[in-house]
């Protein structure tokens, strides 16, 4: 099963349940307080409340992403790096004077994870991302999106982009705050895939193509089951001492870095895929 976000006016929101390349809004549930996509995924059985909640009154229309907010209320979202062998090469490489530390993040039993965006900072399919004005190497990282539920059970999977400015990264560590941090830094969408949906680990597929005017200026993927860690090893790290009152999304990693000469450029296109979720289209500023 899939969930979207939509526009229902001023302020306000709906979710629709996506199926066969059409949308179904859903009703709002005063009496069982279910009105956000955070309410329903959170709920003990999502299935079965989606299904309750169709809004037989409205006739479906067929799918455009486009018209889609990201898929986010009020999570915060959180990241983890170096999860994959190439995220560990890009940085030992940008990184002069703290390569070990990234070889040591690899294999250490601790994961990399830092605070990505809150909900403002992130823009939704067809959405425009920016590259900071002090920054002259940024590129896109393509990363499965885990939604976390306040009791830390992944209630769903979708598609992220952790904008990631290369050369403020590589300057020094502590930098990385500035580099990941920033206002239309982080995408999410275009729709959620609860676990029911979500294909078999073992078949997922990230891919981005980055297009330049008519030409493709980047193309890359990976499989998940190249990451070097699970995904519930990094929920149970996240977690500790940590609580989550309205959930988190969780962006788990890249696995695909452009060559180190590539840097994105004003309208730039990028495309990113993951198998069971969908397509996040995003353009930069
Ligand atoms: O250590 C820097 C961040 C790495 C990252 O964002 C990633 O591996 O995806
Ligand atoms: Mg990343």
């Amino acid at each position: 099963m899939q969930l979207c976000k939509l526009n229902d006016g001023p302020g306000r929101s709906r979710v629709g349940l996506v199926q066969s390349g059409q949308v179904q809004l859903l009703l709002n549930d005063p009496a069982r307080n279910l009105f956000t996509l955070s309410d329903l995924l959170f709920c003990p059985d999502p299935i079965e409340v989606v299904e309750q909640l169709i809004d037989d009154r409205m006739t479906s229309f067929p799918v455009n992403p486009r018209a889609f907010l990201a898929p986010i209320d009020r999570q915060d979202v959180w990241a983890a790096g170096v999860t994959y062998q190439r995220s560990k090469e890009a940085r030992e490489q940008e990184s002069q004077t703290a390569a070990s530390h990234y070889d040591r993040i690899y294999s250490a039993k601790r994961p990399e994870l830092f605070f990505k965006a809150n909900s403002e900072r992130v823009v939704g399919p067809g959405g425009i991302v920016r590259v900071r004005r002090d920054s002259g190497w940024t590129v896109p990282e393509p990363e499965l999106a885990v939604y976390v539920a306040p009791d830390l059970r992944i209630v769903g999977f979708g598609v992220g982009n952790d904008m990631s400015a290369r050369d403020i990264e590589g300057e020094n560590p502590l930098y990385l705050p500035q580099a990941k941090v920033y206002d239309q830094s982080c995408s999410l969408g275009p729709v959620v895939t609860l676990p029911d949906g979500f294909p078999p680990r073992d078949q997922i597929v990230i891919d981005m193509t980055i297009e330049r005017g008519q030409a493709i200026a980047f193309h890359g993927s990976t499989q998940l089951s190249k990451m070097v860690r699970t995904l519930e090893g990094l929920v149970e790290w996240l977690g500790r001492e940590n609580t989550f009152p309205h959930g988190a999304v969780l962006l788990t990693g890249t696995g695909v870095v452009p060559p180190d000469e590539f840097s994105l450029q004003s309208g730039d296109l990028i495309t990113i895929e993951i198998t069971g979720i969908g397509r996040l289209v995003n353009r930069v500023a």
